[in-house]
Formats: structure tokens, C-alpha cells, sequence
């Protein structure tokens, strides 16, 4: 009790700093964007950023309650989504979140993984520390500046409600010419090829735990165990962003069939560009890569597995070229080859054969 009296004084003081900070960084109230709460609940500032424009209001509403879904399995929900509404915005832009509390029993917080909060530290989302946690039936609105270019991403601070399914993504866009590796991709577009990778658990662990150690049995990208696809175009190449959203001690390796991958950023800032044939992301962690489309047709998977706690774990995406029918490449399963005749000069080229 005493500490949440002491928790009640510290937050109304921070609060007070905070509407007198938010103000002082607001560009104008002329330029409101409010959003609705649907799956493009952030379409108004998903856009290509450019030189010398005012930053915007990018405004959203995070409804979070306990569902159960198609397949049984109960999660926690962000707008009946998980993981939640992606949010695309352009560096400089004020992003302004309420989030209203509709799980019974949990207290929570939200934090802006990679986010640097300069001037809102107690935007951060740790609960006893930047904010007394959002009760049952409370709400909260988070804002801060959207101050760094990248790959980020939100989650509910604690362990067990981030597992049950409270997380998204978090894009900052800059002007192109401003990327320091855009002269190696064609094309980035973060709302079709970002691949959020989670951990999914048999039951909800939020107040569930009782000491017990439960380990993830799926893993999801973008809320799916194997139907995520990217369509690319032969000859053309793809900036893509991955993002480990697991909340457990779970390292994740990620390759794409027959393809190589270009790093090109870590944890949101640029790196020196550097070719793999799979990469690692431990938890929390970003990686920016390019792909190339170096095929002329087919379909390729996109694997992603498990290490430690995930161990013997793993999820599947579809690269597919245009034109070609994916229901060959599900029929076979990962880890299958796709029968086209470009993989098969690819083999023959390999192997020296004919
Ligand atoms: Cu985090």
C-alpha cells in the first residue's frame, strides 16, 4: 500500500512534467491525425517521408483484452489482434498511444523496445519505476518522439503478458536519400515485410504461473506458424525486417531457401553491410536485410528456428516469385524442394551434373 501511495505521488508529479513536456514538443494542434481501431489503424501516418514537412500527431487505441482463438489457444489481444496494430511512422513524429486495460486481474505497462525516449523517460513503460502499472479498466496514453530512424518494437514490460501476446511492431521511416544503405535494396516496404517472430505457449501465463516453468510448443511470424508470404519480383531486391518479440530465453536463426541475405542494420541502426546465409537474433533483438530476387519463378521458405528454451521449434514464411502457385510449395512442406526448373538449374549447376 505504502508503496503504491508512494508510486500514486511520483507518477502525479512525473504527469504534471509530462503534459507540460508533451506540449512543449506538440508541432501544432492543427495537425491532428486521429486513427480508428482497425488493422490500418495507423494509415494516416504510414507514408514516404520527406524533407522539411511538419512531423504529425500519430494517434492510436490499444483495446487489450483476454480472447480465446480459432484454434482454442487463449492470448491476450491488442484491438482482437495479435501481435498488435504495426505503427508506421516517420522520424520526428509524436506517437501518442492510449492504451485502456480490459484483462481482469493484471496490472500492466507497455514499452517502446529501442525507443530512446529523449525528454520521456517516463514514457519507457516500466512498471514501479517510469509509472504506476495500468489497472484493470484504467487507461493510460503514452507519448513520446519517434526521435530515430528504424526497426523497433512495443510490448508489454512483463514477461508473461508479452508470452500471452502483447507486442507489434514499431517503424520509423526517414527520407529515402537520408538511408545510408538504400542504394542496395529496391525496395522497403516495412508494412508487407516485416516478420515479427513469437513464442506461443499451451495456456495464458499471465497470473497463471504459480512457480510453474512453462515452455513455448509454437512458434509464430506475424501471428502464423507457416503461411506468411513475401512476393517478390525476379531481379529485383527487398529490404526486409526481422524482430525477435520473444519474451523467453529463445535465440532464433532465420535463412531463406536458395537465397542470400545482405545485413545491413542491427537493432535499428545501419551496419556495415555484410552477407550471411542465415542470421541470429536473440531476443529483443532487429535485423534489417536485403534480399535479392535471384530466381526467375518458384517458391522458397523462409525458416526461422528455435535455440535453448525453443529448442526443436520452428516457424515458416513464403518467399514467392510472381506468378507462382504456393500450394505446391505447403503440399511439400518446409525443408521440400520446389520442383521449378530454375532450382533445378541451380542444382545441376552445384552438383556439376546433368
Ligand atoms: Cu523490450
Amino acid at each position: 500500500m505504502k508503496l503504491l501511495v508512494l508510486c500514486l505521488i511520483v507518477i502525479a508529479n512525473v504527469s504534471y512534467n509530462s503534459k507540460a513536456s508533451i506540449e512543449s514538443i506538440d508541432p501544432g494542434n492543427t495537425n491532428i491525425f486521429l486513427t480508428d481501431t482497425t488493422k490500418n489503424a495507423d494509415k494516416s501516418c504510414y507514408r514516404p517521408c520527406k524533407f522539411n514537412v511538419k512531423p504529425r500527431r500519430c494517434q492510436y487505441h490499444f483495446k487489450i483484452e483476454p480472447t480465446v482463438g480459432d484454434d482454442g489457444r487463449p492470448a491476450l489481444v491488442i484491438n482482437d489482434m495479435t501481435p498488435g496494430p504495426p505503427i508506421h511512422v516517420c522520424v520526428n513524429d509524436i506517437v501518442i498511444v492510449k492504451v485502456h486495460n480490459k484483462v481482469p486481474g493484471q496490472d500492466m505497462t507497455i514499452h517502446w523496445h529501442g525507443v530512446e525516449q529523449k525528454g520521456t523517460p517516463y514514457m519507457d513503460g516500466v512498471p514501479m519505476v517510469t509509472q504506476c502499472p495500468i489497472g484493470f479498466g484504467s487507461t493510460y496514453e503514452y507519448a513520446f518522439i519517434a526521435s530515430s530512424p528504424g526497426t523497433f518494437f512495443y510490448h508489454a514490460d512483463a514477461v508473461a503478458h508479452q508470452s500471452d501476446g502483447l507486442y507489434g511492431s514499431l517503424i520509423v521511416d526517414q527520407p529515402q536519400p537520408l538511408e545510408p544503405h538504400s542504394s542496395l535494396y529496391d525496395y522497403d516496404r516495412s508494412n508487407e515485410h516485416t516478420l515479427i517472430i513469437a513464442a506461443r505457449f499451451s495456456e495464458l501465463l499471465s497470473g497463471n504461473l504459480d512457480g510453474k516453468q512453462l515452455k513455448p510448443d509454437s512458434l509464430v511470424i506475424n501471428g502464423e506458424e507457416k503461411s506468411v508470404k513475401i512476393f517478390v519480383i525476379p531481379g529485383y531486391t527487398y529490404r526486409l525486417r526481422l524482430i525477435n518479440a520473444i519474451a523467453v530465453e529463445c535465440p532464433l536463426v532465420v535463412d531463406i531457401e536458395h537465397h542470400q541475405m545482405i545485413v545491413i542494420a542491427s537493432d535499428s541502426k545501419p551496419v556495415k553491410p555484410m552477407s550471411a546465409d542465415k542470421v541470429m537474433l536473440y531476443p529483443g533483438e532487429r535485423m534489417d536485410v536485403v534480399v535479392e530476387a535471384v530466381h526467375k519463378s518458384g517458391g522458397y521458405w523462409v525458416n526461422v528456428r528455435g535455440n535453448n528454451e525453443c529448442e526443436g521449434l520452428a516457424a515458416h514464411g513464403m518467399l514467392l516469385y510472381s506468378g507462382f502457385n504456393y500450394t505446391s510449395l505447403l503440399e511439400q512442406g518446409p525443408g521440400g524442394k520446389v520442383n521449378s526448373f530454375d532450382n533445378l538449374f541451380q542444382e545441376w549447376r552445384a552438383n556439376g551434373t546433368t
